[in-house]
């Protein structure tokens, strides 16, 4: 029976990573979605410059990542290249007063969040049917380098990377556990936790730890630190791609279903923290002890995802004690149903997205 069972079980991933390619394919943004995106982008621009003349506006989060699907929101980052600028909070209100004068756009400046920025939106409409979300946010040079990173681990592998990534984000928006206002986790979020198990978890790792490969060429501090964080990490993907050859030949469904199985019942929720840069950290180590058991009115720390860069700040800090029980029942779920494996792969997909 054992070879039997070995067979079934090859037989079905080699079906589900079929359908998981076939599924996430047709979530991809079109061309003329992007299109759109890139024209508004350039609008904001120019309207943007007559405020500051000397700024850019950029793309960061999912559309410049490459884990973008169909009608996600823009990020957008608005770059100021002259020493005398206007401070981030000055420069949402006035950014919001202006297009609100000069766009269709529904504004909302949010001048006091942790990171200022302006929330825009615009209604659906014949040719744009889900409409446009967008948030500018100021000087948020660090998301430009962690969607860097981001992109770049996704290039080394894109087909089982971005494959797990795009899925894990549908997945998670269909099982609606992917909401930090209601206290579970960011897409971004997600994505680390992908990374942390394929660089860390999964042996042989399927990805490289970027962040300690050592430079071609001797760097200076200046180059690698931005506001006191270091962002070094490598990013010559071509090189990349020709030296680096995972001995990790498992298929993007085994680590699919290695992935729930991990985050259901192995990773240290309650003392561990996923660090993508240095692997397994203690909430001890990083004095990210729970703060509720210091009684402490908010939630913090129940999860702890260490940011790429901005090595204090622990990403997941708004999953709530209830946000974690529904994340890891979902993953819970997610590995019982893979673990049935039922006839038809495809009918596994529809169950875990239902
Ligand atoms: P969606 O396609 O929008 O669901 P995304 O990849 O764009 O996914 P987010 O919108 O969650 O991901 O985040 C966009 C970027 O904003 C990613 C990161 O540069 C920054 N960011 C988001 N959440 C956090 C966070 N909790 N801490 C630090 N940076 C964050
Ligand atoms: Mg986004």
């Amino acid at each position: 029976p054992q070879p039997r069972k070995h067979a079934s079980r090859q037989r079905f991933a080699q079906e589900f990573s079929q359908c998981l390619y076939d599924f996430v394919i047709q979530l991809l943004p079109t061309a003329e979605e992007l299109a759109v995106k890139e024209d508004v982008r350039k609008l904001l621009e120019r309207l943007i410059r007559t405020i500051e003349p000397d700024s850019r506006l950029l793309q960061f989060g999912s559309t410049a990542n490459g884990f973008s699907l169909r009608n996600s929101d823009m990020d957008l980052c608005c770059l100021i290249d002259s020493e005398e600028r206007l401070a981030a909070t000055d420069l949402v209100n006035m950014a919001g007063d202006l297009l609100e004068r000069e766009t269709k756009f529904h504004v909302k400046p949010l001048p006091h969040a942790r990171i200022p920025i302006v929330k825009l939106s615009l209604d659906p409409a014949p040719g744009l049917p889900y409409g446009i979300a967008c948030d500018i946010g100021f000087e948020n040079r660090l998301a430009l380098e962690n969607t860097r990173l981001l992109m770049c681990y996704a290039m080394i592998d894109p087909p089982r990377v971005r494959t797990m990534v795009l899925f894990l984000k549908v997945w998670s928006k269909r099982r609606k556990i992917n909401s930090p206002y209601k206290g579970t986790l960011s897409s971004y979020g997600y994505v680390l936790l992908v990374i942390y198990f394929l660089v860390h978890v999964k042996s042989p790792p399927v990805l490289p730890n970027l962040q300690v490969m050592p430079p071609l060429r001797p760097i200076s501090k200046e180059e690698t630190h931005l506001n006191g964080h270091n962002i070094w990490f490598f990013d010559d993907i071509e090189l990349l791609r020709q030296r680096w050859k995972s001995s990790n030949t498992d298929s993007v469904a085994e680590l699919l279903i290695d992935f729930f199985k991990f985050y259901s019942r192995e990773f240290q929720y309650s003392h561990g923290v996923a660090s993508i840069r240095a692997g397994l950290l203690t909430k001890d180590s990083k004095g990210w002890e729970s703060e509720y058991e210091k009684g402490s009115p908010r939630e913090r720390n129940r999860l702890c995802i260490e940011d790429p860069f901005e090595v204090d700040y622990n990403v997941s800090r708004c999953v709530t004690k209830d946000g974690l029980y529904t994340i890891r029942g979902e993953f819970m779920r997610a590995s019982r149903i893979l673990a049935t494996r039922p006839d038809r792969a495809i009918v596994a997909l529809a169950q875990l997205c239902e």
